[in-house]
């Protein structure tokens, strides 16, 4: 197996008499209806049951008077789905069937889902029936593939979007996208990135776009576009952008009632808008709300949504990054429309191996705020770093806000249950390309998988989701699923260890790849690595307190509680939010300095744990898969190295003191690390 058909790989159950009790129970399929999803929800089961069980499954329009079956039902109304929201499903045993129950064609579908992973993992028949309703209503995938088929931060390939070959040209693999995609509940996506080619809105894109939404749509999923806030300008010709000018307002009204004529179930816009130089409301002096609002009134009598990221900080060299998007948007908190969500980052600076959770979470109790997280590796070791995001997502939705008292988390802002939003969203940043593989590191797949499952339910625990995700893509060989279920719960805190412990942040300048704590030449201060650390002769961390930039004061006070002193805030979070000196004598007992060296130390270190016991389950996986892990495991652990004697060098520089025992001084110099990483950064 090349890794091409992920947690869908429908392997024959080998436990035969678990094989013959539910092949007992599943005599044939039953379909009341028949619709596009319906019938994939059919040839899906069809297809997974044939694989695990080792036989074809008849399946029927009605069961009639059978028993020992399966029943697809449909039912807006009733007793047996009152309790349930759309695209929610029931599984139950009724009269010796079992039946997959939902108000929509699309909740079957899930159950379908939902009861070939249970089959997957070898559960007891028994144990099967289940309830299950998404906790967020919008859950996708956001593409940044351009339309010349790079991808922004991609690390797998090209795009798998053929843009060239559309429409005519349908690759086999959109179809597998979806699947993947249903299987784990996503339901929408945007197709390219958010720094947005207006071609896209082009005539001639969009029935490229349409193209692909007629793939997707079979597996309850929707497109939504990238937008460029600058189209009425490039594209229509107009003097202007300016989100108050009628003519602009009529031009976006005209190619919103295009889209739809296209597209009839489009999804929505994101927009990108005065970030990074990216053009927005604000080019004319208007305001995000201003911009997002006169996309809200385009769509009004449209389905879609208007999804306007908070991702926004000025080129202001004396302001603090981490406040920019909270001053930027918590003033209008109650000033959209009612069709916009803000999509905000989980943390306030860039996706970083560990942030603090958003400020802003919380603070916008009148304005829908969805979350959006990166699965695609770029501040985590590319496609060589074994890194499983979940434990990653899990700390941000768990964190607590404290804005409605104790409880109120992150994930219950998100899911809306906290403010009431009706429009909920979770996206992530995908890592999909057009590797055999989808994710370059074979077993990122599992970050994709991570993303979806707690999309559609985020009191799911890490450890859950990763043995589901061993168990139906790796191994069902108990000892070696424990091995790497623990690799993965832990890989995410070694990389943090080697790369960025205790709260540092962003030691690179344009390739967020290759160490360079030291770059601190750019167009901007907040583009440069000394920026995030702020070494000096006293010590390390970026003073956020009130004797600093103050950007603590933006968290409900109960929050800043935790972090606000030196004394007691915790280790992971410490240069966050404080400049500490480098003898300064922590909790754990050692000093700054040599805890600082103790993270960058054993972080490298337990890299040659991850290849022991990667080694120890050889026997036990696909031996291409193998190979092809363990060689990633040794460069990522050269890089550990590199990244360990690149953060110790260069700070000892300042910090003046020993490495402590029992570690070893690095064997090159702070001179040979500058000169590897320069030639990493050639072109
Ligand atoms: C940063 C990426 C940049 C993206 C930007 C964004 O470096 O490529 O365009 O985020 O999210 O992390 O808009």
């Amino acid at each position: 197996d090349d890794g091409y058909q992920l947690w869908l790989k429908y392997d024959r159950i080998s436990n035969a008499s678990l094989r013959t009790s539910y092949t007992r129970s599943m005599q044939f399929i039953a379909t009341e209806g028949s619709s596009p999803i319906l019938n994939t929800a059919t040839d899906e089961l069809r297809q997974g049951l044939k694989g695990l069980l080792g036989q074809s499954i008849p399946s029927v329009k009605a069961s009639g008077n059978r028993t020992g079956g399966i029943l697809l039902r449909v039912t807006p109304m009733g007793a047996d789905v009152k309790d349930l929201t759309p695209e929610g499903y029931r599984i139950v045993k009724r009269q010796d069937n079992l039946q997959i129950i939902s108000q929509t064609d699309a909740g079957v579908l899930y159950g379908v889902f939902a009861l070939l992973r249970q089959l997957q993992m070898n559960r007891p028949l028994d144990s099967l029936a289940v309830v299950s309703r998404p906790k967020v209503k919008f859950r996708m995938l956001n593409h940044w593939d351009n339309p010349n088929a790079t991808i922004e931060r991609g690390y797998a390939g090209e795009s798998m979007w053929k843009w060239y070959e559309l429409p005519e040209t349908i690759s086999p693999r959109y179809r597998d996208y979806a699947r993947a995609n249903a299987s784990i509940g996503i339901n929408g996506t945007v197709l390219n990135n958010v720094n947005a080619s207006p071609r896209l809105l082009t005539g001639e894109y969009l029935k490229k776009v349409a193209a692909l939404a007629d793939v997707l749509r079979p597996y309850g999923i929707k497109v939504y576009l990238s937008v460029n806030f600058a189209a009425p300008k490039i594209l229509g010709g107009l003097k202007t952008s300016d989100p108050l000018d009628p003519q602009v307002r009529q031009w976006w009204f005209n190619k919103v009632k295009e889209i739809y004529q296209t597209i009839p179930d489009f999804g929505g816009f994101l927009v990108k808008a005065n970030s990074e130089g990216e053009p927005g409301p604000q080019d004319y002096d208007r305001t995000h709300a201003d911009g997002a609002n006169m996309l809200d009134e385009a769509m009004k009598t449209y389905p879609g949504v208007v999804i306007w990221r908070a991702f926004v900080y000025k080129a202001d060299p004396n302001a603090d990054r981490f406040k920019a998007a909270f001053e930027e948007f918590v003033p209008f908190d109650g000033k959209f429309g009612s069709k916009v969500i803000v999509q905000v980052k989980n943390g306030p600076i860039d996706f970083q191996p560990r942030e603090p959770f958003s400020p802003i979470f919380g603070r916008m109790p009148r304005t829908p705020l969805g979350m959006e997280f990166q699965l695609t590796q770029e501040y985590l070791g590319f496609a060589t770093h074994l890194v499983y995001e979940a434990p990653l997502f899990k700390e941000c939705l768990d964190a607590d806000t404290y804005v409605s008292g104790k409880g109120s988390t992150v994930a219950k802002v998100i899911d809306g249950s906290l403010h009431g939003y009706e429009r909920t969203l979770m996206a992530g940043v995908a890592n999909t390309g057009s590797d055999r593989n989808w994710t370059g590191h074979p077993l990122a797949q599992a970050n994709w998988y991570a993303f979806g499952r707690l999309a559609w339910d985020h009191s799911l625990t890490s450890e859950q989701i990763a043995e589901e995700w061993i168990r139906m893509s790796l191994t069902r060989e108990p000892k070696a699923v424990r091995r790497i279920r623990h690799m993965l719960l832990r890989s995410r805190d070694i990389y943090v260890n080697y790369n960025a412990p205790m709260g540092l942040s962003r030691p690179w300048a344009g390739v967020h790849f290759a160490p360079e704590p030291w770059q601190n030449k750019s167009p901007r201060p907040d583009w440069t690595a000394v920026y995030y650390h702020r070494a000096d002769s006293i010590g390390l961390g970026f003073n956020r307190t009130a004797t600093g930039s103050n950007a603590l004061s933006q968290y409900h006070p109960e929050v800043q509680k935790g972090w606000a002193d030196a004394e007691t805030c915790p280790l992971p979070y410490l240069l966050w939010f404080h400049h500490v000196p480098w003898d300064k004598p922590l909790s754990s007992g050692r000093n700054l300095w040599d805890e600082l060296c103790t993270h960058f130390y054993t972080g490298a270190d337990s890299v040659q744990w991850l290849q022991r016991e990667w080694a120890q389950v050889k026997p036990a996986v696909d031996p291409v898969l193998h190979a092809d892990v363990a060689g990633r495991l040794r460069t990522q652990y050269e890089e550990a190295i590199w990244w360990r004697d690149a953060w110790v060098l260069y700070l000892q520089e300042y910090a003046q003191r020993p490495i402590p025992a029992p570690f070893q001084k690095p064997k090159r110099t702070l001179v040979d690390v500058k000169e590897s990483v320069n030639v990493y950064l050639l072109r």
